[in-house]
C-alpha cells in the first residue's frame, strides 16, 4: 500500500470534512439511512420484537447499523438507536405504536419532572453503548461511526406532549406558563445528555450529533433560550471531557436562526434542512462551520433526473469549502432503494 492510501485510511473523510477541509467528492451519509425503506431492515425488525428492544439488543441494532454500509458504502454509520430512549432510561413510561409512532406518559408539571431519575440512566443504557463496540470493530477505519442524541428541546417536546405534533404545542406553552419549572427539566435533559454522548464516544463514536428536530418552532428569544443555549451548554461538557471529538447540530426549520446557532454554540458541523438556501449556506455559514445537507428526501423518492440535476447543484455551491452530503431531513420509507444508488453514483462520479 502506497502512504497516500494508507493515509486516507487513517482519516475518515467524513473527520477531513469536520475538521475544515474540502474534498472532492465530497463524505456522505443520510439521515435515517438505516429503516423502513431497506428490505433488509423490514425482515430482521419483524424478528425482533417491539421497536425499543430493538434499540436495547446490541447484536441486531449493530447488524441494522451495518446495513446501510454494506450495501451503498456511505462515508459514516449512524448508530442505530432512537432518540427517546433518553426518557426511557430517565423512567418516563415510552412506547413505539405501530403505525403511529412513539406515545409517552406525558409530562405536564414539576411533580412530573420530579418523579424522573438519573440513577439508572446509564445501567439502562449500557446496550446502546454496547451496540457502539460492535459496530466500531466491525466498520472498516475509512468509515466514521456517529453517535447522537435528540437535543433537549426536541426531547423534551416528546416528554411532555406525549407524542409528536406538528406545532409542539404542549412544551411551548409549558416553557410559558412555568419557565423556572421548564428549566428544571431542560438542565436535567442537558446534563443526561452530556454522559450519554461521552459514554458513546468512550465506546466508539468519533462523531456526535445533535438532533433538535423541532427548533423551527420557537420565535428567536425562545429559541436562543431552548435550543441554542442548552446545545452551547452540550458543546462544552462534550469538549471538556472529549477534547477533538467533533459536534454536528441540527437546529431543523431554524431559518436565518441557523446563522446564530453556530456563533452561539460553537458546533464543528451544521446540518442544514431542505429549505435554507444554498447560497445561504454558503455565504453565512460554511465560513463558520462544516455544513451538511440539505437534498430534499422526496427528491429521493422521485428519482431520475430531477434528482441529478439537484444533487450537482448543491455540489456546485457547496463543494468549494467543507461540506458532507446528506438529506435535509430523514430518508422516508416509501425511497427506492435504487435512488439512493443513484445518488451515490452521482456524488462520486
Ligand atoms: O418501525 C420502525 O422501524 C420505527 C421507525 C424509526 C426508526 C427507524 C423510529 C421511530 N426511529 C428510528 C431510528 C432513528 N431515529 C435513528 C437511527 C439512525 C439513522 O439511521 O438515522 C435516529 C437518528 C433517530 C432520531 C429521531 N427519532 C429523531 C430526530 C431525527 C428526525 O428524524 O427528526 C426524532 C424526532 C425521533 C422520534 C421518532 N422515532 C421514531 C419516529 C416515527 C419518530 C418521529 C415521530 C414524529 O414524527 O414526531
Amino acid at each position: 500500500m502506497d502512504t497516500t492510501a494508507s493515509e486516507s485510511v487513517e482519516t475518515p473523510p467524513l473527520l477531513k470534512a469536520l475538521s475544515g477541509q474540502s474534498n472532492n467528492p465530497p463524505p456522505i451519509w443520510l439521515m435515517r439511512q438505516a429503516g423502513r425503506y431497506l428490505p433488509e431492515y423490514r425482515e430482521l425488525r419483524a424478528s425482533a420484537g417491539s421497536f425499543l428492544d430493538l434499540c436495547y439488543n446490541p447484536e441486531l441494532a449493530a447488524r441494522v447499523t451495518l446495513q446501510p454500509i454494506e450495501r451503498f458504502g456511505f462515508d459514516a454509520a449512524i448508530l442505530f438507536s432512537d432518540i427517546l430512549v433518553v426518557p426511557d432510561a430517565l423512567g418516563q413510561d415510552v412506547k413505539f405504536v405501530e403505525n403511529e409512532g412513539p406515545v409517552l406518559d406525558p409530562i405536564t408539571d414539576r411533580e412530573g419532572i420530579a418523579k424522573l431519575g438519573r440513577d439508572n440512566f446509564m445501567t439502562h443504557l449500557e446496550p446502546v453503548l454496547e451496540t457502539v463496540r460492535q459496530v466500531r470493530s466491525s466498520l472498516d477505519s475509512s468509515v466514521a461511526l456517529i453517535g447522537f442524541c435528540g437535543a433537549p428541546w426536541t426531547v423534551a417536546t416528546y416528554m411532555v406532549g406525549g407524542r409528536g405534533s406538528p406545532d409542539q404545542a404542549a412544551a411551548r406553552s409549558f416553557a410559558y406558563r412555568d419557565r423556572d419549572g421548564f428549566a428544571v427539566l431542560m438542565d436535567l435533559l442537558v446534563e443526561v445528555s452530556v454522559d450519554y454522548l461521552c459514554a458513546q464516544i468512550d465506546a466508539g463514536a468519533q462523531v456526535v450529533q445533535l438532533f433538535d428536530s423541532w427548533a423551527g418552532n420557537l420565535p428567536e428569544d425562545e429559541f436562543a433560550k431552548w435550543s441554542a443555549e442548552p446545545a452551547r451548554k452540550i458543546v462544552e461538557g462534550v469538549r471538556r471531557r472529549a477534547p477533538g471529538i467533533p459536534i454536528i447540530g441540527f437546529p431543523r426549520a431554524a431559518g436565518t436562526l441557523y446563522r446564530s446557532f453556530v456563533d452561539q454554540t460553537g458546533v464543528d458541523g451544521v446540518s442544514c434542512d431542505t429549505s435554507l438556501p444554498l447560497a445561504y449556506i454558503r455565504d453565512d455559514l460554511q465560513p463558520h462551520a462544516t455544513v451538511q445537507g440539505n437534498l430534499d428526501p422526496l427528491l429521493l423518492v422521485s428519482g431520475g433526473e430531477a434528482l441529478d440535476r439537484r444533487v450537482d447543484e448543491i455540489l456546485d455551491v457547496l463543494s468549494g469549502g467543507p461540506f458532507i452530503f446528506n438529506l435535509g431531513h430523514g430518508i422516508v420509507p416509501q425511497t427506492p432503494p435504487e435512488h439512493v444508488a443513484q445518488l451515490m453514483k452521482r456524488i462520486r462520479q
